[in-house]
């Protein structure tokens, strides 16, 4: 019989696929104008009616890495607490929904303000490019949409808790939690450069606004940011996969552990991405390399982790040899095979980050278009694959349905799409960035200089990826049309896999809030508190709004 945690309640079901359903629009329409960015970066094409190359630049960024992302991994959790710790309560749902509609209320108000050309600041709104007010409003409604849902994520575990005291929680509950903490408290940040600094700035209340705070506000929460969307691929990683397969999970304390390492060292860390901003002492800059060094551990951690579960499961199946365990793994169902490319691509990726923090190799890398190249193979290979892969299972489960095996064949075929065309495109921003390729901008032949001509051939291979890559959106698209409305009706299982060995007091001691959020918080004032004062203290006077679009 199943029980009740088994299947997810309908009604959550519901908030999970609205979730969903905004996400994946995000990745139509985001993609699209990915699609159109490769192909003016070309020198082939040019944007019709006067659209700025900006505008559709700041459509992708905010779309696909803003709301695809936040919105898959919000529902996702639910359905996963749901899943692992029981049916929602009335009251943690009715909750859910005003986060789901303040969300979606915020980013339909900051698309359209990007859409009408009123704020093309690209995804990270650096100052001193200043946006319209609706824009900050609406990316405020977001975060505080979400918000509402982290603590709805905590008002249901709190439950869980006290219906089973001494437990420890279900894996995957335990990993949500984990990730709206990191989320809350990194979000903090950005909360505090839109509230204070850019939307009185953008109303016209302040005049100037002090641009390395901002952006020293924005980097506490936009490294973070980057792990927000990476736990949920590895809630997959560590909780589905091994189900998946016919195996066990290798280590349920050491997925738990890396858990943790993430929320303490994911924030202390933004200065990597400030490495060559004057007005920070390098001292605080060593300090952050340092701490971006061990948030690679607990990725490390997970590489031994899903190696250890592969060749588990491959031996207990007779595998012999060094790698006969990957002849055993199941490499015609898209539900392992889509998250497996994931994985595979994010060894490259991974030593991309490391050679990105490595602060002399960063100052040939630093806003060239290699740092693209990065965030393709990491967010929009390795996450955005996995997110795929769980979604041939978590849609047909909450809305009811069966993937037919041609959907099944369909989604191979959409990885191994997205394997060539990614790897065309971003491998020729790897290459292109070492040539000193600029990111973030338009096509230029810069008056014919011979060094950015040398960038046209990788500009055109970026447009014969990016082209691949929206074929693929095409084909997901389908894919999760079908299973969400289309594919026949059944019965569809949520994989959580169980532990090899399970440890129940080990997982208990890994939910010490208090010790863990205070070293969080410790981490964050030794890293931030002296540069900070700094910064305010020694001012430069700041800088007026530029509308340079
Ligand atoms: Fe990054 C810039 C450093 C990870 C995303 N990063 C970015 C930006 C984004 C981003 C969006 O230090 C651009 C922001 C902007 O617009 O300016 N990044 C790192 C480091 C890591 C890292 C050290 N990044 C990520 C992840 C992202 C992401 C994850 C998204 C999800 N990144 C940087 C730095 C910059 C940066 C600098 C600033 C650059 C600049 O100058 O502007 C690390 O966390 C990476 C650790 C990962 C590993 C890999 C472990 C491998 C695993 C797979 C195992 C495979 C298996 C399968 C089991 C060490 C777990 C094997 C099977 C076989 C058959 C082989």
């Amino acid at each position: 019989m199943m029980n009740e945690t088994m299947k997810v309640d309908r009604r959550d079901a519901k908030l999970a696929l609205a979730h969903i359903y905004v996400a994946f629009t995000a990745l139509a329409l985001g993609g699209l104008a990915g699609l159109l960015q490769t192909l003016v970066r070309s020198g082939k094409f040019n944007l019709p009616a006067g659209i700025s190359y900006y505008t559709i630049l700041t459509t992708h960024g905010t779309l696909l890495g803003l709301v695809l992302t936040t919105f898959f991994i919000i529902g996702f959790q639910f359905a996963a607490i749901s899943r692992t710790s029981g049916t929602l309560s009335d009251r943690v749902r009715f909750w859910a929904w005003v986060g789901f509609w303040t969300m979606t209320i915020g980013t339909a108000m900051t698309v359209f303000y990007i859409l009408t050309g009123q704020a093309s600041v690209l995804y990270t709104f650096y100052a001193p490019l200043q946006a319209h007010a609706g824009f900050y409003i609406g990316l405020t409604l977001l975060v505080v949409g979400s918000w509402i849902s982290g603590f709805a994520t905590f008002a249901h575990y709190a439950r869980w808790k006290k219906q089973n005291p001494g437990k420890a929680s279900p894996l995957l509950t335990f990993m949500a939690v984990v990730n709206m903490i990191l989320w809350l408290v990194s979000t903090l940040g950005v909360a505090a450069t839109v509230l204070i600094q850019l939307l009185p700035w953008s109303l016209g209340i302040t005049d100037r606004v002090n641009v390395l705070v901002s952006r020293t506000l924005f980097w506490y929460f936009g490294h973070p940011l980057v792990y927000f969307w990476l736990l949920p691929a590895y809630m997959v990683w560590y909780a589905v996969i091994p189900k998946i397969i016919g195996g066990k999970i290798f280590s349920d304390s050491l997925a738990r552990l890396a858990f943790i390492l993430f929320l303490f060292l994911s924030i202390p860390v933004g200065f990597h991405h400030q490495l060559l901003e004057p007005g920070i002492k390098p001292f605080w800059k060593f300090i952050q390399v340092f701490l971006t060094l061990m948030v690679v551990v607990p990725s490390l951690m997970t590489a031994f982790a899903m190696f250890a579960t592969f060749e588990a499961y491959g031996r207990s199946k007779g595998a012999t040899g060094l790698f006969g365990w990957l002849r055993k793994l199941p490499w015609g169902d898209a539900r392992f095979f889509a998250p497996f490319v994931g994985m595979v691509f994010f060894i490259p990726a991974g030593a991309g980050g490391i050679i990105n923090a490595s602060h002399q190799m960063n100052q040939v890398v630093h806003n060239t278009i290699w740092v693209t190249g990065h965030f393709h193979l990491t967010v929009a290979t390795t996450v955005v694959l996995t997110f795929f892969g769980a979604a041939y299972w978590l849609i047909p489960h909450l809305s009811g349905r069966v993937m037919t095996k041609a959907m099944n064949r369909l989604a191979i075929i959409q990885t191994v799409v997205w394997t060539i065309g990614m790897s065309f495109m971003s491998g020729s921003m790897h290459f292109a960035g070492l040539l000193g390729a600029p990111r973030r901008s338009a096509f230029s032949t810069y008056g014919n200089s011979p060094q950015a001509l040398e960038w046209i051939p990788y500009q055109i291979a970026q447009a014969v990826g990016g082209t691949i890559l929206f074929i693929g959106i095409i084909l997901v698209l389908v894919i999760v049309i079908n299973l969400a409305f289309f594919a026949p009706k059944g019965e569809t299982e949520f994989p959580v896999a169980e532990a090899a060995e399970p440890q129940e007091r080990t997982a208990l001691a890994m939910e010490n809030w208090k010790l863990w959020i205070g070293i969080t918080v410790a981490l964050i004032l030794i890293a931030y508190t002296i540069p900070f004062v700094d910064m305010i203290q020694n001012a430069p006077p700041g800088s007026k709004g530029y509308k340079l679009w």
